[in-house]
């Protein structure tokens, strides 16, 4: 059965893979499962027939079937699941990787995802000058222990898996930003994520839809 995922009609990132959905294409790309993706507007994300898919309207929703999930994270587990290369077949690897999983989402994720909004859309307020250095910084704690653990290494754990798949993903918003830059190791860890033929599709599909979008959108 193949599988439909819902994405931006217009990605606010114009096409730079930073929205949810890039995370689940490419997890569906490095298991071989072939996807259907339907587009939304953010008018159609908040309309019923996508809240009865996401209780909060957004995307990234995944229908197999009578299957279906929301919350991307959740999504990319499901994959690994199911499919081989995604989670090593050693159980205490897999439970590793899966940690690797939720500190992607849970504990770098956050301060990244805080300290990108404010920039995004909190520069003009009073207060601005004052929070983002202390948002840099916890996120710069967060990179230097993640730096430390990854050292020379190529991946997190052993072979690439979905904890390095989500790890990367959440890097990849704080490229440019400053911040990322000051830790070679990690970079070369998001280019060696990038580099994936996987990745590499998965980033055409979405830049596709970006660059077919009407005209004025
Ligand atoms: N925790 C959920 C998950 O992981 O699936 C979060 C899902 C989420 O935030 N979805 C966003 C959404 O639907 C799109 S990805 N937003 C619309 C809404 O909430 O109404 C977040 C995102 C948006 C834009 C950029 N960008 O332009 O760079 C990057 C990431």
């Amino acid at each position: 059965m193949i599988p439909t995922i819902t994405a931006f009609e217009a990605s606010p990132d114009r096409g730079r893979g930073l929205a949810r959905d890039m995370r689940v294409r490419w997890a569906l790309e490095e298991v071989g499962q072939p996807y259907r993706v339907r587009l939304l507007s953010f008018g159609a994300m908040k309309e019923a027939a996508h809240l009865a898919l996401h209780p909060f309207g957004q995307i990234p929703t995944y229908e197999e079937g009578d299957l279906v999930l929301f919350e991307s994270g959740a999504i990319v587990l499901h994959l690994a699941q199911h499919h081989a290369g995604l989670l090593p077949e050693d159980a205490n690897a897999r439970a590793r990787a899966v940690s690797w999983m939720f500190a992607a989402l849970n504990t770098v994720e956050l301060p990244a995802l805080e300290f990108s909004m404010a920039l995004l859309f909190e520069k003009d307020k009073s207060w601005s000058a004052e929070r983002m250095p202390m948002l840099k910084d916890r996120v710069r704690a967060r990179l230097a222990e993640l730096a430390n653990r990854l050292g020379q290494a190529e991946w997190l754990d052993g072979e690439f898996s979905a904890g390095d798949l989500l790890m990367v993903s959440v890097l990849r918003r704080l490229s440019g930003r400053g911040v990322l830059e000051e830790f070679p190791n990690l970079v070369a860890y998001v280019a060696r994520g990038e580099a994936r033929p996987a990745f590499q599709r998965a980033f055409a599909a979405q830049l596709a839809v970006f660059n077919s979008r009407p005209a004025g959108v």
